[in-house]
């Protein structure tokens, strides 16, 4: 059969499985589950939490070692290549590539959950819990989590484009350390845990921004934002949306979707920027970007080992939420990372992974600053007070309340819900195309359809099952989705790491001979123009 000829089976049906094993008992024993959700979400953070934060710091530490070391200077391509898009495109696609639904969710509340259970316990609502509520989610948003991203994109970008070796697997990545184990089962146990990982990450983006999307809509149309059926019609609008957009023949229809994307992200950032506290906004940013430079090692590393001994208080926040926050970013990571990888051509190691963290750094620094920023200020100015409707609502409906106070706030929350929806699907369509690819031996040309749309669909069964069974800990069962599916990427993004020293350590003089023979030529070049010019000047 044509249409299964280049299918990875073991691959397919140990990932199934794994989603199966997952998904069947927490809807035949809701409550059970939960519990062991919860146990697992506790267990995780506090056996692994010092793991996950010193691999978030060793990550951040050797991307900058390639950046500034000996191989920063490696081009990725021949020497003489230019980037293949300019540096304003390259970056509004890395962030586009990085970023969905979740930074109009979180840049929007992040805050209010720090403003009143703030870390260093401090005293909630003081000055410095002020402060740190709004600096932690920069910092949570910020150069760890892109040097996080930018990681795999390297080993995967220069096979790419200096070995010519196309990589859509992340397995093929670690093949200086799997040698002839690469195709065997520890290749594909590592392509099926990376499937395990985005499913997870995933099922927490679409498991947040679908309650989001709900919610607006209860607030345009009035309809009950709380029901299950609604939330499950917005999981299948966002796929049908992504399966016509990508089969219907409308050419790059995804691309003109994130475009759109982009702009009405543009429009609504400015437009909170202009009508919003615009003095107050740009304040706060700046203290924040301040303190999380003067704090960075102290919140990288706070893992309050000390709560609960001497009266010191336990709050949990660094498990609650840094090393939430490293797990989510890792199990993306892979995926985005095959995107970076692609737009990079012609690139330096160290542009592409200086770029990835200053570029996103900043964009996500904009969507806090100036939502999280809004909301803080309805808060503090008594306009409005958001954490009441977090307490005594959802996180969902804050936001739609704090989007709500904005002028012409009807068509301000179409206009975020549109965005909202759009986002998830591209999330759905560059989410599936990747797990598609995964599941075959080869891809020709594009992976298979009928894969392809399967995938998009399986990613929604884990955050429906999740939604179903949720109640009062929601959050906490969203998060464990990526808490736990993160735990094996930590030792993926080892072997990464070890695999690219490894390949440049092999490569190197190949690649100082390369680099020489370019300075000749160019030096030639130039001579060759000098020597034309004096004969002009005489
Ligand atoms: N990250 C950036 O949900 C999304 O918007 C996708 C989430 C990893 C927190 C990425």
């Amino acid at each position: 059969m044509k249409k299964f000829r280049l299918m990875d089976w073991p691959t397919f049906i140990a990932s199934l499985l794994i989603l199966l094993s997952v998904v069947v008992p927490l809807i035949a024993f809701p409550e059970a589950s939960r519990n062991t959700i919860l146990q697992l979400n506790d267990w995780v953070t506090t056996g692994l939490g010092a793991v996950y934060l010193a691999v978030g710091l060793a990550v951040f530490f050797f991307v900058l070692y390639i950046a500034f070391g000996k191989y920063g200077q490696v081009t990725l391509g021949k020497e003489s290549d230019e980037p293949e898009f300019g540096t304003f495109s390259w970056a509004a696609m890395l962030f586009c590539a990085g970023i969905g639904s979740s930074i109009l969710y979180w840049g929007v509340i992040e805050w209010v959950y720090y403003y009143q259970a703030p870390p260093f316990h401090l005293d909630p609502a003081s000055e410095e819990a002020i402060n740190y509520a709004t600096t932690y989610g920069i910092f949570h948003w910020g150069p760890i989590a892109w040097a996080i991203y930018v990681l795999p994109a390297l080993p995967i970008a220069y096979s790419l484009y200096v070995k010519k070796r196309p990589i859509l697997k992340i397995s093929l990545a670690c093949e200086p350390i799997l040698g002839k184990y690469t195709t065997r089962w520890p290749g594909k146990l590592i392509d099926v845990l990376f499937i395990f990982g985005l499913l997870g990450g995933a099922g927490t983006t679409l498991g947040l921004a679908t309650p989001m999307i709900a919610a607006g809509m209860e607030s345009l149309f009035g309809i009950d934002g709380e029901g299950a059926a609604l939330r499950l019609g917005i999981l299948i609008a966002a796929t049908v949306i992504f399966a016509v957009s990508s089969y219907s023949g409308l050419k790059r229809g995804i691309k003109v979707l994130s475009d759109i994307n982009l702009w009405l992200t543009f429009i609504l950032l400015g437009f909170v920027f202009i009508v919003g506290p615009t003095v107050f906004i740009m304040e706060t940013t700046v203290s924040s970007v301040g303190l999380m430079i003067k704090d960075f090692f102290r919140m990288a590393t706070w893992l309050e080992p000390f709560g609960g001994y001497n009266d010191v208080p336990e709050t949990s926040f660094p498990q609650s939420w840094t090393v939430f926050y490293w797990a989510w970013w890792l199990v993306y990571a892979p995926f985005v990372g095959l995107f970076i990888a692609r737009i990079s051509k012609g690139r330096r190691l160290k542009e592409v992974v200086l770029g990835t963290l200053l570029y996103g750094t900043l964009g996500c620094a904009l969507f806090f600053g100036i939502l999280g920023n809004y909301g803080l200020w309805l808060e503090l100015s008594g306009t409005f007070s958001v954490t009441e409707v977090l307490n005594n609502q959802s996180g969902e409906a804050a936001i739609m309340a704090v989007i709500g106070q904005l002028p012409f706030g009807k068509l301000t929350t179409a206009v975020f819900v549109l965005t909202a929806l759009i986002y998830l699907a591209t999330t759905f369509d560059s989410g599936s195309y990747i797990l598609s690819a995964t599941t075959q031996t080869e891809v020709d040309g594009e992976p298979y359809r009928w894969n392809r749309l399967f995938w998009a669909f399986a990613l929604s069964v884990l955050p429906f099952s999740l939604m179903l069974i949720s109640g009062e800990d929601s959050l906490g069962l969203l998060q464990t989705a990526s808490i736990v599916a993160g735990a094996p990427l930590i030792v993926i993004f080892i072997m990464l790491m070890i695999s690219f020293i490894r390949t440049l350590g092999d490569d190197r003089v190949k690649l100082e001979e390369r680099h020489r023979a370019h300075k000749e030529k160019e030096r030639r070049t130039l001579s060759i123009s000098y020597a034309k010019r004096d004969k002009w000047w005489e």
